[in-house]
């Protein structure tokens, strides 16, 4: 009796445990990881001071926007008021380290060494001990270091090889840059599908996108994080551009089916009139450079998003085509969000290959000590759509864009 008593016991524990184990996998696809055992600590660490936390309720800590705000000058010292729930993310592969370390030294010494956000890697290789050393040594906030899933990096089975492989030659021969690249185009796929569901970013709300060899050319005197939390912001850019139509020839075909298929999804106060001139018949290719953003994790991760992504995805563009995340983000942006949740930040200061993005103005210029050549700015230049959004918004341009048109 005593056996048989034992042995129901034993059952019970193995089906209790079985459907603990089942339960604990069945969800765990998109879920969070722990980041304190994620968290890459070189023995060589210098890093041993901790940081005091940062405290203090919004009200209290206004943010300083303007010279006449107070805290504005105070650029010393960790920078008090709350943080949010928000980190750097970077994509990058082992031979990137040089040219990444300068990007985040910049973002270091204009903005995060006084708010200590943490910062995500991603790769789909293994990041090597030099990456994880140098990268950590670099940034205040926390380092983590992701691998990405091979489903994210690869051909869906839907993709048809013999017919991308072809569009692959063809674009070689006609020079499209980057035509001919198969990684490439699985990054654009992961930056417009899965980035912000990987395990790390399921920890956090906002995301700063970072590329290597970026600059930034004048202090930040405020959390953009917490503007975009308090303004309801969803996505926001410094630099904007017409696409290279041959890479996204049937994109605009593919976002007419989505919103035939899911009108509800299509926000009221939408953005048609930066992505269309014909209201909506065709796509004038204009779209927010990609390279940086500040924007929401949440948004991407909603339903809306997520059925455009898989929308696309279907269609097969990302490699019948070479569909950028830039045009991807800016569509969705364009259509599913209301345009006051879109913003324009004026106030920092950017470079990536080839473009700038140097504050208007020269006010605004020497208050924020940058160093970029006005001259440079390209917003107000033939190829960028910043005018069109402006515009669209009833926006007033700054002082001085007629100077720098070309
Ligand atoms: N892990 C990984 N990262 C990649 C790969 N290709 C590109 N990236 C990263 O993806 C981002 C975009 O790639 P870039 O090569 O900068 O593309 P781009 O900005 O369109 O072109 P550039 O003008 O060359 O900068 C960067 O952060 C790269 O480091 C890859 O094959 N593997
Ligand atoms: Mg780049």
């Amino acid at each position: 009796m005593a056996s048989t008593n034992a042995r129901y016991v034993r059952y019970l524990l193995i089906a209790f445990f079985t459907i603990l184990v089942f339960y604990f996998v069945s969800n765990s696809k998109y879920e969070g990881v722990d980041l304190n055992k994620g968290t890459f600590t070189s023995p060589e660490s210098t890093k041993t001071t901790p940081k005091p936390p940062a405290t203090g309720d919004a009200k209290d800590f206004p943010l300083p926007l303007t010279p006449n705000d107070p805290g504005f000058n105070d650029l010393v010292g960790i920078a008090p008021g709350p943080r949010m729930n928000a980190t750097f993310v970077t994509l990058a592969r082992n031979s990137d380290v040089w040219d990444i370390a300068r990007s985040i030294r910049q973002v270091e010494d204009r903005f995060n060494r006084r708010y200590n956000y943490d910062w995500v890697f991603l790769n789909d290789k293994p990041f090597d001990n030099t990456f994880k050393k140098v990268t950590t040594s670099l940034v205040s906030g926390k380092t983590h270091y992701g691998e990405i899933a091979p489903e994210h990096w690869s051909f869906p089975d839907w993709i048809d090889q013999d017919k991308a492989k072809k569009v692959r030659e063809d674009m070689a021969e006609r020079k499209i840059i980057y035509g001919d690249s198969v990684s490439y185009r699985h990054m654009c796929r992961f930056e417009s599908g899965f980035f912000f569901r990987q395990p790390l970013m399921m920890n956090y709300e906002y995301y700063w996108r970072v590329e290597p060899s970026i600059e930034l050319y004048c202090d930040i005197h405020y959390d953009p994080f917490r503007f975009m939390v308090e303004q309801g912001k969803k996505y926001s850019f410094v630099i904007s551009l017409y696409e290279y139509p041959a890479t996204i020839a049937t994109l605009w075909e593919s976002t007419k089916k989505f919103i035939k298929n899911h009108p509800e999804h299509i926000a009221p106060d939408n953005s048609m009139r930066f992505l269309s001139d014909d209201g909506g018949e065709t796509y004038n290719n204009c779209h927010f450079w990609s390279n940086f953003e500040i924007g929401s994790l949440e948004w991407l991760r909603s339903k809306q998003y997520l059925d455009f992504f898989e929308s696309l995805d279907k269609d097969g563009g990302f490699f019948y085509e070479r569909w950028g995340d830039a045009p991807v983000h800016s569509i969705a942006a364009g259509l599913m969000l209301n345009r006051s949740e879109i913003h324009f930040f004026n106030d920092i200061a950017y470079w990536h290959v080839p473009f700038t993005h140097c504050p208007t103005g020269e006010k605004t210029r020497l208050d924020l000590r940058c160093h970029c050549d006005p001259k440079e700015n390209f917003d107000w230049k033939g190829y960028s759509c910043t005018s069109r959004f402006f515009e669209m918004n009833g926006m007033d341009k700054p002082e001085g864009w007629e100077n720098q048109q070309d």
